[in-house]
């Protein structure tokens, strides 16, 4: 039996990529939702997850942390669904692209948070963070237009895959900090705003109370008025 434990839905970005995994390719999976703190590994997470992070995958007792870890068991757990594209190049470049986003892009991560409550008219964007945009920008036009084609379908690599799953939560920054884009890479994040499993992980988060205060205080102080 698969268990997954996952943060707080409006400030857990890592949690968004299994959750969306396992709900895109209709993997039956319990989900366990417990609170973060919006620090690094912790204590409390020590007893259902190795790493004291989450998110963090259970197969009955046995424990798998790390997104890009989880990602990859489910596609070996799961050939036929096709996780990962068909198509060995675009596999191969999801993959890459998927190790980028994972180990990269510290600049966006720490200066427009996730959360997905806040809509915000837009601030000002630092050299580092515009650099971080601009790469993302770029790996989304070019995986639309030179992949994308070669199945039809409106994600990166045409049908949804792990590489659409591990760029989710960027898609909710640049929505809440108003992040233009220029290209295909504006009509994916529009793509991705509408996904039913996205709108879904947004109504919960909406719908949740706990805040973490010294993260929502910061981000008003950074980047402004709401649009709200
Ligand atoms: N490299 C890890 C990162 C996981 C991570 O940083 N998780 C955050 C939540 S998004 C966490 O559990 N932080 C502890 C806390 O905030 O309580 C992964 O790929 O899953």
């Amino acid at each position: 039996m698969l268990t997954l434990y996952i943060g707080n839905k409006n400030y857990s970005s890592w949690s968004l990529r299994p959750w969306l995994i396992v709900k895109h390719f209709d993997i039956t999976c319990s989900k366990k939702i417990v609170d973060v703190a919006g620090r690094g590994p912790s204590d409390m997470h020590r007893a259902y997850s190795g790493n004291g992070l989450v998110p963090c995958l259970h197969l009955n007792d046995f424990q798998i942390w790390d997104t890009l870890a989880i990602a990859e068991f489910l596609a070996e757990r799961y050939p036929d669904k096709n996780l990962w594209p068909k198509d060995p190049l675009s596999r191969a470049r999801a993959r890459s692209i998927s190790a980028e986003m994972h180990s990269g892009f510290s600049h966006l991560r720490g200066n427009m948070g996730m959360n997905v409550k806040l809509e915000l008219e837009g601030r000002p964007i630092s050299p580092e963070v515009q650099s971080d945009i601009n790469r993302i920008e770029a790996i989304w036009n070019q995986a639309r237009t030179d992949f994308a084609p070669t199945t039809g379908g409106d994600y990166l690599f045409g049908e949804f895959s792990i590489a659409d799953a591990m760029f989710a939560p960027v898609v909710w920054r640049f929505n809440s900090y108003n992040v233009q884009l220029n290209g295909p890479a504006q009509e994916y994040m529009q793509t991705m705003l509408a996904h039913p499993n996205m709108q879904e992980w947004r109504l919960d988060a909406l719908a949740e109370t706990t805040a973490i205060v010294h993260y929502d205080e910061n981000a008003k102080k950074l980047h402004g008025e709401s649009r709200l």
